[in-house]
């Protein structure tokens, strides 16, 4: 750049930078407190979007794209997240190993409006590693989900998932598959409102451990599935049929008042609905 142009053109300073103040900041934002262990974040009255990422040991949150500064928080065990109203946005996602011993526990409410939350394990739970999670729909139509394609859940551990639909038309979807040492529970509602709740759980080859798995439809005309597939005791023939070796497994489907459809594994126990099997 020619210096003197720059020195007679002040008056068109082409790089003037401009400050904005943040003092008439309108939109409230995301705000957080630690109390007796628990991390509490809490949302707006307006749709927010909440990202909890987990490496296995440390998590990150970002809130509306920009990262919370956790610094100042302190040693947490319990993650709660409350979004009020809005068209919420919500997503956990564990993309490494637990730790060894590690307890997580996520409590999720999504409050009033159309909300959204994926949950997803992309690593295992290591030696009496813990996630328990628990995500509420509140009021309006939500889409939850909890996904697990590949997760080994290691002997000590145990991986509990409650999604509820409540209020509301409804969608419910939780996938898991993995070699199970520890406990698996699940519990997906539907809640009032005609909803979609479905269910695909695969226990591969070895697993050992306990299966609880429920799926209930609540009130309204429910679209409900749940498919257990025991693979525990393959050998590896496909010829011959192999005996669980699984502690222990019980699946039902409840679908509650209303004319409700279920379809199923051959394993799972069906109240109030018609099935197909
Ligand atoms: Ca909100
Ligand atoms: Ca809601
Ligand atoms: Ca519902």
């Amino acid at each position: 750049m020619d210096w003197k142009l720059s020195r007679t053109g002040r008056t068109t300073n082409r790089f003037r930078p401009v400050l904005e103040s943040l003092d008439g900041r309108i939109v409230p934002s995301v705000t957080w407190t630690v109390d007796a262990g628990v991390l509490t974040i809490t949302g707006t009255q307006r749709a927010d979007t909440i990202d909890v990422q987990d490496d296995g040991t440390n998590l990150t949150v970002t809130a509306d794209g920009e990262a919370l500064d956790l610094s100042s928080a302190g040693a947490f065990t319990d993650v709660v997240l409350k979004l009020g109203a809005g068209s919420d946005v919500v997503s956990y996602t564990l993309t490494g190993d637990l730790t060894a011993g590690t307890a997580r526990k996520l409590d999720v409410e999504l409050g009033n409006g159309r909300d959204t939350f994926t949950g997803t394990l992309n690593g295992n739970l290591l030696d009496g590693a813990s996630v328990d999670l628990t995500v509420n729909g509140g009021n309006a139509i939500d889409n939850l989900s909890f996904s697990a394609p590949a997760a080994n859940v290691a002997a000590g551990g145990s991986l509990s998932v409650e999604l509820n639909g409540n209020n509301g038309k409804d969608v419910v979807a939780a996938t898991f598959g993995g070699q199970l040492l520890g406990d698996f529970t699940l519990l997906a509602t539907g809640g009032n409102g005609k909803d979609e709740v479905s269910s695909n759980l695969t226990f591969d080859a070895g697993s050992t451990g306990n299966v609880d798995a429920t799926v209930k439809g609540g009130n309204g005309k429910d679209d409900l599935t749940l498919m257990a597939v025991d693979n525990s005791g393959d050998d590896g023939d496909p010829t011959t049929t192999d005996a669980s070796t699984l502690a222990a497994l019980t699946a039902s489907v409840d679908g509650g008042n209303g004319p409700d459809s279920a379809t199923v594994s051959d394993n799972v126990d069906v109240t109030a609905a018609k099935t197909t099997h």
